[in-house]
């Protein structure tokens, strides 16, 4: 069975295409590059269903996206779903220099945060409305004062999880995978899509 991931963010595929390993048995990861809908949503699953929506009515075929960013509790929850255009580009290094500048002088006990997820699967029905499912999930910790790590992508560097002493971009790439905001609400959403999608 096919399946397209409707994401243009190469570090999405390829976390994607890890997590998901060895459970994909019997399922072709397509690429997408087809046309980017506006992510007008006002949120993580909302996002990822027009994303997911937009990939599945171009190609016909059962899509998958993800949404996603970091959420930072002193900023109400900013960028939130404008973390890939925080500082109005989409350079990370821009985008995660203007966090930490708009965190100066906020303490270490004032500084949560979380990465968030949500992975939406459509699959279309002929002639019939596609049927739609989207799971969230959320991985907590803390913005660093300083970026630290080369490891991973976008906020990674200055993002301390939970019960951790390194940065997210510290963590090997097996250590993210095993507790990350995408593996869990990709773990939560491939059983839905199994049950499918066959
Ligand atoms: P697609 O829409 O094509 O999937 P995108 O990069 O535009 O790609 P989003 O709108 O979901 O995706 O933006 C997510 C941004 O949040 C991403 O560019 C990163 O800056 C940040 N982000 C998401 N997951 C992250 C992670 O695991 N580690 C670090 N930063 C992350």
């Amino acid at each position: 069975v096919r399946v397209v991931l409707a994401t243009h963010n190469a570090h999405k595929v390829e976390e994607l295409r890890r997590i998901l390993g060895d459970r994909l048995v019997g399922i072709e990861l397509l690429g997408y590059d087809g046309p980017e809908p506006v992510e007008d949503a006002d949120s993580f699953a909302g996002n990822a269903l027009i994303k997911a929506r937009a990939a599945a009515e171009h190609t016909g075929l059962p899509a998958i996206a993800d949404d996603s960013g970091i959420s930072v509790d002193a900023l109400d929850g900013a960028p939130g779903i404008h973390s890939a255009r925080y500082a109005g580009t989409r350079d990370s290094g821009d985008n995660l220099r203007l966090l930490l500048a708009n965190l100066v002088g906020v303490p270490a006990d004032q500084r949560g945060a979380q990465f968030n997820c949500a992975a939406a699967a459509v699959i279309p029905v002929d002639g019939g409305d596609a049927i739609e499912h989207v799971e969230v999930a959320e991985w907590p910790g803390v913005v660093l004062e300083q970026p630290a790590g080369e490891g991973g992508f976008g906020y990674d560097p200055i993002f301390q999880p939970e019960g951790e002493t390194r940065s997210a971009g510290q963590l090997t790439a097996a250590e993210k995978d095993a507790v990350s905001h995408r593996t869990q609400a990709f773990t939560a959403l491939l059983p839905w899509l199994r049950e499918r999608i066959g």
